[in-house]
């Protein structure tokens, strides 16, 4: 073993693989017999059992990692020898799915693993489904940061991916009586392949405690901390490796852990659940994500993983940068922030800005001003929502009992910006002060609170949105007067979406359409695309084109069959929403429209209209209890529908449990229609949009987020724009907004919502989907379902119509795919690069 190691090392170091088939099925077999055990059993294996593929599965992964390991250290070592500046994401959550077949196609090792393991017996498709979904994450924010990792090795960049190693990540779903039901992730209950632990950059983590005022000998006091509390976070790096470049990145997941695991004095006493008290107490902290999207979660539990994670990783960072070029002292301050770049995924991280100041200040000795120029130098945040309710604020009495000593360094850096800079510019203006304080003096309770976001903003040198829209919003309604304090400071970093993954990996027909099309290598110039422009009109392109749609629809049927029993025509429209629930996304606003478009077959069954299929995917938080509403509403209305032969199969409505990331690798392929209707103004991005896109799925979608791009990309011609637009919104908010109006004065709204309040969905049970009425009527329709009903509809018709001109669809459908370029995820990362990160990148060749 240890010769074919080196054989095969040392060809690793650039992006040429040199694995053949013969050393990877001995590599493969190797693995199965001496890493896990023989599953022979009396010299028969049985190949179509799952246990049986879950080895085959596990000994492929085991056998890749052997040549993405040695790149991972080559890449280190030239990281290290470059000197090059490294960008350190930290973020609480990774949504990275599956990686077996991400890991092959980049590696370009995917044809002759597939060889291979054909010639054991087995397809690697169907191995691949044996992997779990590394699901550490809720939805975009966490998917985004999986394909920025997956852009920074692709472009050979040095970055460390910073994160929790969550035991459980979010939870999987299924349906009782069409009921969202939650139960635990067990993504590594019998291990993963792709970890590797790091024992030897374990850290410790001081909380609760005192401070007290230690007199210093030239008459001034130091703030000194006495921890009450010590946690140990141990990391595990999760190999990120580039497509086609010599890069391969790690991904640092901490997992905590009590710093003495076990009380023998307790134990000897014959307590033996409080001997394990403090491990339980630990290891609490990487337990599980909170499954919160878009709401802050509130809890001391939540604030400590922030805190956890942020403290293991900023001291990493500084240990990573000693290591490397000594010691970290007042006079390497300008050389620190040119070797290091922090990225603040969010408010999330936000706790890392105080504790660099604290290591600085009480660890290495650091002056304050000198402390704070280098985090200001250091940092950047990326705000991902305008929602109020997604804004963390922490009760500064928490902070008090935590982190003791963090809390004054917060109390000094927003004395001094608010004597200092605001001040300046806004001479004693009690309400300026007010208002960009990083404390909110309190508004329900009294209870005083630290703005998370205000403290990112001040500490950053750079805070961008997510989408233009989006970063017009953030300078214009959220942060106006930090904009005229720092006019420069905010700008806009449009996001993307990695075509390895959402294109080469997830749709292989469409990819090899592409590969004989394009000379060149898309998957990394995403733009090169645009030459199919060419051929949209070319009727043989779409009879190719069209028929990959229909292969990836056939298959997707038989995947809806299987997880939910019911049959849809791969002839009908595919119609595709996709995504976390949220009222502001309104999933409901689909709902009203299919209910509606059931009530106009019912009373016409010979309407005209073409089969359409809506299919949805999407999990609720767990204690948002209207999202779970929307679900049960969802598929109440599904169950009537799909059993309704007085229809004849004109309509159907499929909701797929469980919806994740390698779900959405088999749905967005087959998807001919992709909802993006959010209420303007509320989703920042969306990046489901720009998949479904570049799949060949046409848009139905209001001017939001990164709609409003797309749509300029696309032209008007070739996505269906509905609905209020941001400024129509905030017209309707100042005006005063009267859902019950469009209740009265449209009698199909009225109708529609009205029985919902009936039985007829649920038989017995009379006004168990009144809930949505409610929040639509009474609720006063906070996100303007029922204003933008009509536009909605209005689209969905002419889309109905659209579709049945197959030329027309196919040429929509073309360009779709053909103009997406500006949505690789590469580029996003080139903007930060340009603007806020200035990292050159280090390849081997
Ligand atoms: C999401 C936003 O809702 C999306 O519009 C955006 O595309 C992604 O972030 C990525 O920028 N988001 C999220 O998933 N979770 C949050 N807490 C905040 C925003």
């Amino acid at each position: 073993m240890v010769t074919i190691t080196k054989n095969i090392n040392s060809n690793t170091s650039s992006n040429k693989n040199t694995l053949d088939s013969a050393m990877l099925k001995v590599r493969i077999e190797h693995h199965l017999s001496h890493t896990l055990g023989d599953i022979i059993i009396n010299n028969v294996i049985d190949k179509q059992c799952t246990e049986t593929k879950k080895a085959y599965w596990h000994a492929t992964s085991l056998a890749l990692n052997e040549v993405i390991t040695e790149k991972l250290n080559q890449s280190q070592l030239r990281q290290s020898q470059s000197a090059c500046k490294s960008v350190n994401y930290l973020s609480l959550e990774y949504l990275m799915g599956r990686l077996l077949s991400n890991n092959l196609h980049n590696l370009d090792l995917y044809t002759i693993t597939e060889k291979v393991l054909k010639s054991l017996g087995f397809e690697l498709a169907d191995l691949c489904e044996q992997g779990a979904d590394l699901a550490l994450g809720n939805g975009g924010l966490g998917r985004l940061a999986a394909c920025f990792l997956d852009s920074l090795a692709t472009l050979d960049y040095n970055a460390m991916g910073y994160g929790i190693h969550y035991q459980h990540g979010l939870f999987k779903q299924h349906f009782a009586d069409g009921h969202q039901v939650e139960t635990p992730d067990m993504w590594r209950e019998f291990g993963s392949p792709w970890e590797i632990c790091r024992p030897e950059s374990t850290q410790l983590i001081p909380l609760y405690g005192h401070i007290e005022e230690v007199p210093q000998a030239d008459g001034s006091t130091e703030t000194k901390w006495t921890a009450g509390k010590t946690l140990k976070g141990v990391p595990y790096d999760i190999p990120i490796v580039g497509y086609n470049s010599s890069t391969v990145n790690a991904l640092r997941l901490w997992q905590c852990r009590a710093d003495s695991a076990f009380d023998w004095d307790k134990f000897n006493n014959g307590d033996y659940l409080m001997a394990l008290e403090q491990q339980v107490h630990a290891e609490i902290v990487s337990k599980v994500l909170y499954p919160n999207d878009e709401h802050a979660a509130g809890q001391e539990l939540r604030f400590i993983q922030q805190y956890f994670f942020c403290a293991c990783s900023v001291r990493d960072i500084i240990k990573r940068y000693q290591a490397q070029y000594g010691a970290l002292t007042p006079a390497q301050s300008e050389h620190f922030s040119s070797k290091v770049a922090i990225q603040l995924n969010d408010t999330h991280p936000t706790i890392a800005i105080l504790e660099l100041m604290r290591l600085l200040l009480d660890e290495f000795q650091f002056q304050w001003q000198d402390a704070w120029q280098l985090a200001r130098k250091v940092f950047a945040y990326t705000n991902h929502t305008l929602l109020p309710e997604a804004l963390e604020k922490w009760p500064v009495k928490l902070f008090e009992r935590v982190l003791p000593r963090h809390l004054t360094i917060l109390y000094r850096i927003n004395e001094a910006f608010l004597n200092e800079e605001v001040n300046a510019m806004w001479p004693n203006n009690d309400n300026m002060r007010r208002a960009l304080s990083i404390i909110d003096e309190g508004g329900e309770g009294n209870e005083r609170k630290v703005r998370m976001a205000h403290l990112c903003v001040i500490a950053s040198h750079k805070v961008n949105g997510v989408a233009q829209v989006h970063s017009d919003l953030v300078k214009s309604d959220l942060f106006p007067e930090f904009n005229q304090l720092w006019p420069k400071k905010l700008t806009n970093v449009t996001n993307g979406i990695t075509p390895r993954r959402w294109l080469k990996a997830c749709n292989p027909l469409l990819s090899a359409l592409l590969d004989s099309e394009i000379n060149a290598d898309w998957a990394k110039e995403l733009t090169q695309l645009s030459l199919l422009s060419n051929k949209a009109d070319n009727a043989d392109f779409q009879q190719q084109f069209m028929q990959i749609k229909h292969q990836n629809k056939v298959a997707l049927t038989k995947e809806i069959k299987a997880l939910t029993g019911i049959t849809v025509s791969p002839d009908a429209i595919f119609d595709v929403q996709i995504k976390r629930l949220h009222e502001y996304k309104r999933q409901h606003l689909n709902l009203l429209h299919i209910i509606a478009l059931y009530r106009r077959l019912l009373a016409d069954p010979a309407m005209e209209m073409y089969p359409q299929v809506f299919i949805f995917g999407a999990k609720a938080a767990p204690g948002y209890k209207l999202a779970k509403d929307i679900i049960f509403a969802i598929n109440k209305v599904a169950d009537k529908i799909n059993n309704d032969t007085r229809i004849h199969d004109k309509l159907k409505v499929v909701f797929l449990p469980n919806y994740r990331v390698s779900l959405a690798e088999k749905i967005i392929p087959a998807a001919d229609v992709s909802e993006q209707i959010s209420t303007a103004g509320k989703e920042a991005s969306g990046t489901g949009n720009m998949k479904l896109a570049l799949n060949g799925a046409v848009t139905i979608g209001t001017l939001d987020g990164a709609n409003i791009e797309i749509a300029e990309e696309v032209g008007n011609d070739n996505i269906f724009i509905c609905g209020l637009t941001v400024d129509e919104v905030k017209a309707l908010d100042q005006n005063g907004y009267n859902p019950t109006d469009y209740y009265h004065n449209n009698e199909e709204i009225k109708a529609c919502l009205d029985w919902l309040d009936s039985d007829y969905f649920t038989p017995g049970h009379a006004g168990a989907l009144s809930p949505i009425k409610e929040s639509l009527l009474a609720g006063g329709d906070p996100y303007k379902v029922l204003a933008d009903f009509q536009s909605y509809s209005d689209a969905q018709n002419k889309l109905n119509v659209a579709y049945q001109d197959k030329k027309r669809w196919a040429r929509m459908a073309i360009l779709n795919t053909a103009l997406m370029g500006k949505f690789n995820s590469d580029r996003s990362i080139e903007d930060y690069i340009a603007n806020i990160w200035q990292l050159t990148p280090v390849s081997a060749n």
